[in-house]
């Protein structure tokens, strides 16, 4: 019988729609899990059985990579746990199932054979992954893949990094099964990103502007509810509107949908009867964490968690709202429902280009970093389809990188300047009227003070910087001075004697 193109172990909702999409598109696979009678289940599932479908059960690791063409490529798709590790820990035991699943597999593989991950993994683990398995003369890929159950089996967004020799390889699989994007649907949402774990570390980066760009459409919900008092059919045309113009996307889609879906239990509507305490599975704290390791300001993302985070503390917020007060009542909204709504849509657009362009900072403060060579245009192309921040505004992105690669900020491009500036007096606007009345938008009021920072040729770090001299002889520089010279003061010598 011949042999398989792939081998993919982890048959949980994410391989086994892998398989499937691979199987459609013309690939042999074998499949393994560790408990194996989801092997069969999978195998006599309608989907697979008596279609013809070319996918080929295994009940050990060994088994699997006996069934694979080479150079062998296994793949993947087991838990990814939530590791945290530490920057200066090189060698982090964390997510020790990938870990234990490599050393089972490298005796049984030979040169050039091909470990291709494709959790949520943190890069760092990828990093070390890659050179570790390298050491034993096998390529590694650890990708990015998002997208979900319905991604993963229609056509996910693909971030592949690792052993650049291994690209070819799996180039085909690859492109094969992402999403493809383009007038002729032909532009595959998959290409090579970097090496060792450039391919995860920009997964993060796209799972962290998923939360920022989650917050933000939820604040805007929150004041077109507490200002305008929209019902739901109201904010489901308000969405559906948005999603015709720059903010078309899957977000704003499925936030329309969610507006008129109705509880089979009251006949309400479905949104109304759900808690208010937002859960999270790590990557927007990883890019939270990782943009602190560099001293980039990526504040969307970090308010985005804390913001979640606020929303779990769901007793002591309903304990502190009988205690706190907010803003003396004002008298309900009266002004043009039709200006605040699209006051809104502005605010959201500017934080929304905010949010990215701070993420795009923090990938080439990264890439910096690590010494990695990222395309971050094609980087926009490769989250146009397939994913959960799919939108048509990436495409400004990557036209943005064409026009300028060395574009230092997304602001800075003459298309995202312009839409900023244009939405500024409305972005104020809607600040102030969620400062006025009470209500939390840390994301969009976020957005809004960075744009605001990153406009400012002066900032009072002078008074900072003369705190730390002050009290901790930090020194200081001087603006009528070279930059390489550093000055101290005696602080407490020359200050004026209190009374
Ligand atoms: P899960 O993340 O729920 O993982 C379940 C799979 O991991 C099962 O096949 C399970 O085998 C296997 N597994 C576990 Br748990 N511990 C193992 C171990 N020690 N050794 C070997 N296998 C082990 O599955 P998923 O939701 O399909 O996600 C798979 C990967 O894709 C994860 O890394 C996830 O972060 C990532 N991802 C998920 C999504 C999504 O929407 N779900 C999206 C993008 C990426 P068993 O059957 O024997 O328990």
């Amino acid at each position: 019988m011949a042999k398989c193109n792939i081998g993919l172990m982890g048959l949980a909702v994410m391989g086994q729609n892998l398989v499937l999409n691979m199987e459609d598109h013309g690939f042999r696979v074998a499949v393994f899990n560790r408990t194996t009678s989801k092997v069969d289940d999978f195998c006599n599932s309608p989907e697979v059985k008596g279609k013809g479908r070319k996918i080929v059960p295994c009940h050990s690791l060994k088994e699997l990579v006996e069934n694979l063409e080479r150079p062998r490529k296994v793949m993947l798709m087991i838990q990814s746990k939530d590791p945290v590790p530490a920057p200066e820990v090189a060698l982090y035991p964390n997510n020790a199932a990938v870990d234990a699943v490599i050393e089972e597999l490298i005796p049984m593989l030979e040169p050039g054979d091909i470990i291709i991950d494709g959790g949520n993994t943190h890069y760092r683990d990828t990093d070390r992954r890659t050179k570790y398995v390298e050491s034993k003369g096998l390529l590694y890929v650890g990708t990015g893949v998002s997208g979900g159950e319905e991604g993963a089996r229609l056509g996910p967004s693909m971030m592949p990094g690792g052993s650049p020799q291994a690209w070819e390889f799996v180039k085909d699989i690859f492109q094969a099964i992402c999403a493809k994007v383009g007038p002729n649907k032909d532009i595959p949402c998959c290409e090579w990103v970097g090496p060792r774990g450039a391919g995860h570390y920009v997964k993060m980066v796209h799972n962290g502007i998923e939360y920022g760009d989650m917050q933000l459409i939820c604040e805007a919900y929150w004041l077109l509810k507490n200002v305008l008092n929209l019902s739901n059919e109201e904010l489901y045309d308000v969405f559906a509107q948005w999603n015709k113009g720059d903010l078309d996307s899957y977000l704003i889609e499925i936030t329309r949908d969610i507006f008129s879906v109705r509880d089979e239990k009251t006949g309400g509507y479905l949104v109304d009867f759900i808690l208010d305490t937002a859960g999270a599975k790590g990557t927007g704290k990883w890019m939270s964490q990782l943009a602190l390791d560099l001293g980039a300001p990526s504040t969307l993302v970090t308010e985005a968690v804390y913001a979640r985070a606020l929303s779990a503390q769901k007793k002591a917020r309903v304990a502190a709202s009988s205690i706190l007060s907010g803003p003396s009542q004002l008298p309900p909204y009266d002004g043009d429902k039709e200006s605040f709504i699209e006051a809104v849509r502005r605010a959201l657009y500017a934080s929304k280009i905010c949010s990215y362009a701070q993420g795009y900072v923090q990938m080439q403060m990264a890439a910096a970093a690590d010494n990695w060579d990222l395309n971050f245009g094609q980087i926009a192309l490769l989250w146009r389809g397939g994913c959960i921040i799919r939108a048509v505004f990436l495409q400004r992105i990557k036209d943005a990188f064409d026009k300028n690669p060395n574009l230092s900020n997304l602001l800075l491009d003459e298309y995202f300047c312009q839409e900023v500036t244009q939405a500024q007096d409305s972005w104020r606007w809607v600040v102030r009227t969620a400062v006025e009345r009470g209500i939390p938008t840390p994301a969009i009021s976020g957005a809004l003070a960075y744009y605001d920072g990153y406009r400012s040729a002066t900032l009072p770090a002078n008074l900072l910087q003369a705190q730390r001299d002050y009290f901790g002889a930090h020194t200081y520089k001087r603006i009528d001075c070279p930059e390489d010279e550093i000055f101290h003061t005696d602080w407490i010598a020359l200050r004026r004697k209190p009374e």
